[in-house]
C-alpha cells in the first residue's frame, strides 16, 4: 500500500510565540522544499543560491531560516525556521519536516493550505504516533505513554508516563512473553515427542514455573493498576453530607476559587459540580453534591440520586458535618450506607462560638479519620489536603513503583491471567497437553496485545483517537 505524506499543525490553537507544522511521509521533504525559500548564507556545502531549481538539499537535523511561500503565486506567507529529519531518525521513522512559523491561526492555516496544494494530506488525530508504532519505532505501550504525558495532571503522573515511554512496561511484558514462550515450546515438544518429555516431574515443574514466573507477576501488575491508576485519571473525591453543612464552601476552599454557589438556604446545590486540583502531587477530581436528606423536593431528589452515583464511583468520601448541630439520624443512616468506602469525616464550622458547638463524634465513627475545619475562615484546609494525599498513598502501597499498566493493559492482563490459571489447573489435573497449549497461546496473545503485536486495527483506532491532531 502506498504511504501518504501527512501534515498537521502540531501546536495548540490560538496565538503564541511560535507555531509548528509537522509533515511526515515519503514526499515530505520534496513538498516542504517546494514552498520553502531559504534566506542568507547557510553554512551548508550543499546550499546553492538558486533555491527554486530544487538544488537546495538540507542536511538532516539542521535548522534553516527562510520564507514559506504560496507554491503557486510565490506570495510570502511567513518567515520561518525549517528543519528536516530524515528517515529513520525521526519521530515517525519516516522523512519528517517541521516548519516553525509565527503562531497565529491564520498564518499556520495558510502554510498548511499551501502544503495541501502541493499534495500533502491532513493528518488524523494521533497519526504521527500511529506511524511511529506501525513503523516499529515504538511499541504500543510507549505510544500510549505519549498521551499520558500530554494529559498528565501531576508530576507523579509524568514520572509514570516517562517510565512507560522509556519502555519499562514493554520490557516487563516482553520478559513475561519470553518465559511463556519457553513453557509453550516445552509443552509442544512434549506433544510432538511424548516419550522424551512430559513425565510427572516435568508437569509439576511447569505448573510451578507458570505460577512463580508468570502468574504472580501478572497479578502484581493488575494490582498496581488498581492501586495507582488514579495518578492517570485523578483520585475521585466526593463531598457528601446533609444540607447546609458547608459542602460547597469546602469545595471552594479546596479548589481555592468560588466554583460552587454558597447560600444559607438548605438545598442550594441541586446538581453535582466537578473540578480538579492537586494535593501533594496527587491529581484530584472533586465533586460537590446535593445535601442528602429525607424530604427532598423533585429537583433535589434527582440531585440526591446523582450524588449516590458519584458516591459509588468515589475513591474517597469527604463526609461533612456541621459542628453547630448534633449528629442527626439522617447522618447515622447515611453513614451506614457508606461503610464500604474510604471516608474522611470533615467537621466544619469550628469557628462558631464555643457555646454553639454541639457536634460530638458518635462512637461508631471514632475509628475513622476525622478533621476539624472552618471552610468559612480557611482553617484546617491545608491539613485536610495533607490527609487526602496521605489517604491516597495509604491506599496504594506501591506509589514509588513507576510501572503502572493502564486500563487497556489491565483488561489484557486479566484475559491472560484467566487462561494462565486454566493452563496451570490443567497441568495439575494432568489434562491433555493439547488443551494446555491452547490456553498458553491465548495468554500469549493477550500479553502481545499490550505491546501491540498483532493488535486489531479497531483497537488501534480506539487508542489513537485519544490523541490530538499533530501528535
Ligand atoms: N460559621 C461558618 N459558616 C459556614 C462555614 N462553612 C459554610 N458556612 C455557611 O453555611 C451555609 C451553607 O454553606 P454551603 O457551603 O452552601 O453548604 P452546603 O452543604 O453546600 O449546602 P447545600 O448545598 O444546601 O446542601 C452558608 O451560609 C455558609 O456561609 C464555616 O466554616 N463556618
Ligand atoms: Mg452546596
Amino acid at each position: 500500500m502506498e504511504v501518504s505524506t501527512i501534515a498537521a499543525i502540531a501546536t495548540p490553537p490560538g496565538h503564541g510565540g511560535i507555531g509548528i507544522i509537522k509533515i511526515s511521509g515519503p514526499e515530505s521533504i520534496n513538498i516542504a522544499l517546494s514552498v520553502f525559500r531559504p534566506i542568507g548564507s547557510l553554512n551548508d556545502p550543499n546550499h546553492h543560491s538558486d533555491h527554486r531549481s530544487g538544488s537546495f538539499s538540507p542536511q538532516s537535523r539542521y535548522l534553516y531560516y527562510g520564507n514559506v511561500v504560496d507554491g503557486v503565486s510565490e506570495h510570502v506567507l511567513d518567515e520561518v525556521l525549517f528543519v528536516v529529519m530524515r528517515a529513520p531518525g525521526s519521530y515517525t521513522a519516516e522523512d519528517v519536516v517541521e516548519i516553525q512559523s509565527h503562531a497565529g491561526p491564520v498564518v499556520l492555516k495558510a502554510i498548511l493550505r499551501s502544503l495541501i496544494k502541493k499534495g500533502v494530506q491532513l493528518a488524523e488525530p494521533g497519526e504521527f504516533t500511529r506511524r511511529a508504532f506501525l513503523n516499529g519505532r515504538i511499541d504500543l505501550t510507549r505510544a500510549e505513554a505519549v498521551v499520558d504525558i500530554i494529559n498528565a495532571r501531576s508530576e507523579k503522573a509524568i514520572d509514570m508516563a516517562m517510565a512507560q515511554i522509556s519502555g519499562e512496561l514493554n520490557l516487563v511484558i516482553q520478559s513475561l512473553r519470553s518465559t511463556l514462550l519457553d513453557i509453550l515450546t516445552y509443552v509442544e515438544a512434549a506433544i510432538d515427542f511424548p516419550g522424551e518429555v512430559g513425565g510427572d516431574i516435568d508437569i509439576k515443574l511447569l505448573a510451578e514455573r507458570l505460577e512463580d514466573e508468570i502468574i504472580t507477576k501478572v497479578v502484581k501488575l493488575i494490582d498496581r493498576c488498581d492501586d495507582q491508576n488514579f495518578l492517570r485519571e485523578g483520585l475521585k473525591i466526593v463531598i457528601v453530607g446533609g444540607p447546609n453543612v458547608g459542602k460547597s464552601s469546602l469545595m471552594n476552599r479546596l479548589l481555592d476559587k468560588e466554583r460552587s454557589i454558597v447560600t444559607d438556604i438548605p438545598g442550594t446545590t441541586r446538581d453535582f459540580i466537578e473540578d480538579s486540583f492537586i494535593a501533594s502531587g496527587v491529581p484530584i477530581v472533586l465533586t460537590d453534591t446535593a445535601g442528602i436528606h429525607d424530604n427532598p423536593d423533585t429537583v433535589e431528589q434527582i440531585g440526591i440520586e446523582k450524588a449516590w452515583d458519584y458516591i459509588t464511583g468515589a475513591d474517597i468520601i469527604l463526609y461533612t458535618v456541621d459542628a453547630g448541630n448534633p449528629v442527626s439520624k439522617n447522618d447515622l443512616d447515611l453513614f451506614k450506607n457508606l461503610r464500604s468506602k474510604k471516608i474522611i469525616i470533615v467537621i466544619n464550622k469550628i469557628d462558631l462560638p464555643a457555646e454553639q458547638i454541639c457536634f460530638e463524634l458518635p462512637a461508631e465513627w471514632r475509628h475513622i479519620d476525622s478533621i476539624r475545619i472552618s471552610a468559612l475562615y480557611n482553617q484546617g484546609i491545608d491539613e485536610l489536603k495533607g490527609l487526602i494525599a496521605e489517604t491516597a498513598c495509604n491506599t496504594s502501597p506501591n506509589l514509588e513503583e513507576r510501572i503502572v499498566p493502564n486500563l487497556r493493559h489491565k483488561l489484557s492482563l486479566e484475559k491472560a491471567l484467566l487462561s494462565l490459571i486454566t493452563a496451570k489447573e490443567g497441568l495439575c489435573q494432568s489434562l491433555p497437553l493439547e488443551l494446555i497449549s491452547i490456553d498458553l497461546k491465548v495468554s500469549l496473545d493477550a500479553l502481545s496485545e499490550i505491546t501491540g503485536e498483532g493488535v486489531r486495527p479497531d483497537i488501534l483506532d480506539n487508542i489513537f483517537s485519544r490523541f490530538c491532531i499533530g501528535k
